[in-house]
C-alpha cells in the first residue's frame, strides 16, 4: 500500500512558482493574488510529489547510490482536473513503478497520485525517472515498460517547428525555483554541484520544463497531460528556446527545448495532449 503524505499549498505558492518559471512581474495572473484571473501554471502538479513519501530508499533498489550523481530524467505529468485550484491540502499516494539497467546508470520510475484533501478529487498523476549514474550493472530489465503517452518518443515531424518562443532564464533562476519544493543542493550549492561533475550547479530539469510548458500553454491552452525527457544540461541565465509543432486536427503538440548559447537539446522528446483539440490563442 502506498504511504499517504499531506501537502498543502497558498497562493504565495503560486506566484512563487510562476516567477520560478519565468512569469513576470507584468504578467499580473500569475503573479498578483487579486487579479481576477489569478492562476497556477499547471506544471505545478509536479510540486506536491517532492513531498510524497516513498514505500522504498534509493539504497534498497539499486547499488552504489550517492546523491551527487543523480539527475533528473524525465517527467510525465497528469492534470486530472481543471481549473487547477490556486490553494489546496492534498493528500499523495507514492510508488515505485520500475527499475531499469542501462549498464553503468540505473533509471529509476516512481508514481505518484495527488488528491484533493477536501473533496477527494484527484487533482494530479505524474511519473518521474531519474538518472542514477554509477548504479547499473545490477542485473536488471534492460529497457522500460511501454507506459504510452508517459513513454511516447514524440519523435518531431521533418518540417520547420509552427511556432518557435525563446525565454531567458535568470542567473538566480534555481535560486528562486528551490523555493517551490526541490531543495535539492545540486542546483545551489558549488560543492555539491562539483561532486556531480559539473563547474556550477545547473538548473532544476523541472524548472526547464515550466519554461517550455508555458510557452505550450499561452500558446495552445491547457494540457490534459504533458512529457520531456531531459537531454542536456541547463545554466540558469542560459535562453531557452522551445520549438513546438502541432498535427492538423490532432490534439497533441510535439516539442522540444534548446539552449540558445549552445544549440543543444535541453528537453526532447516533448508532448503535450491538449484539453481542447482546436485550441490554438493565435487561430483564434
Ligand atoms: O541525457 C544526459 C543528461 O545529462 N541529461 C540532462 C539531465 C539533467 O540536466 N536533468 C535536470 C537537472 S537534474 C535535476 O533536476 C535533479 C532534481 O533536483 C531531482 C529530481 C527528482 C525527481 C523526483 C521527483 C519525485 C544523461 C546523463 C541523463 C544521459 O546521458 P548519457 O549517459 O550520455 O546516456 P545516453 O548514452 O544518451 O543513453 C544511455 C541510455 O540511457 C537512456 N537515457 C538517456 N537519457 C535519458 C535516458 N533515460 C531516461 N532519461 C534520460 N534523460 C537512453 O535511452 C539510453 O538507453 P538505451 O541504451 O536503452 O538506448
Amino acid at each position: 500500500k502506498s504511504p499517504e503524505t499531506e501537502f498543502t499549498y497558498t497562493e504565495r505558492d503560486v506566484a512563487l512558482y510562476n516567477i520560478g518559471v519565468g512569469a513576470k512581474a507584468t504578467e499580473l495572473k500569475y503573479v498578483f493574488e487579486g487579479h481576477e484571473d489569478f492562476q497556477v501554471l499547471p506544471t505545478y502538479g509536479v510540486i506536491p510529489q517532492f513531498d510524497a513519501e516513498m514505500p522504498f530508499s534509493f539504497d534498497e533498489v539499486v547499488p552504489n547510490f550517492s546523491p551527487t550523481m543523480l539527475l533528473h530524467g524525465e517527467q510525465y505529468l497528469e492534470v486530472r482536473r481543471y481549473p487547477i485550484p490556486t490553494a489546496a491540502r492534498t493528500k499523495n499516494y507514492g510508488r515505485l513503478i520500475e527499475v531499469v539497467d542501462k549498464g553503468s546508470a540505473a533509471v529509476l520510475r516512481s508514481g505518484v497520485t495527488t488528491v484533493d484533501a477536501e473533496t477527494g478529487t484527484e487533482l494530479f498523476y505524474n511519473e518521474a525517472t531519474v538518472f542514477l549514474r554509477g548504479c547499473g550493472g545490477f542485473g536488471g530489465q534492460k529497457k522500460p515498460a511501454d507506459r504510452g503517452a508517459a513513454t511516447a518518443p514524440n519523435t518531431p515531424p521533418g518540417r520547420l517547428p509552427d511556432v518557435v518562443v525563446e525565454s531567458r532564464t535568470d542567473e538566480d533562476q534555481a535560486a528562486i525555483y528551490r523555493l517551490s519544493g526541490d531543495y535539492n543542493p545540486l542546483h545551489i550549492d558549488p560543492g555539491f554541484a562539483k561532486m556531480g561533475g559539473f563547474k556550477k550547479p545547473i538548473l532544476h530539469g523541472l524548472c526547464s520544463m515550466g519554461v517550455a510548458a508555458k510557452a505550450v500553454y499561452e500558446r495552445f491552452g491547457p494540457f490534459r497531460n504533458i512529457k520531456v525527457r531531459f537531454a542536456g544540461v541547463v545554466l540558469p541565465g542560459q535562453t531557452l528556446v522551445t520549438e513546438m509543432w502541432r498535427g492538423e486536427g490532432s490534439s497533441r503538440v510535439v516539442f522540444q527545448t534548446k539552449v540558445k548559447e549552445t544549440g543543444k537539446l535541453a528537453i526532447s522528446g516533448g508532448g503535450a495532449e491538449l484539453v481542447d483539440p482546436a485550441g490554438d490563442k493565435e487561430k483564434g
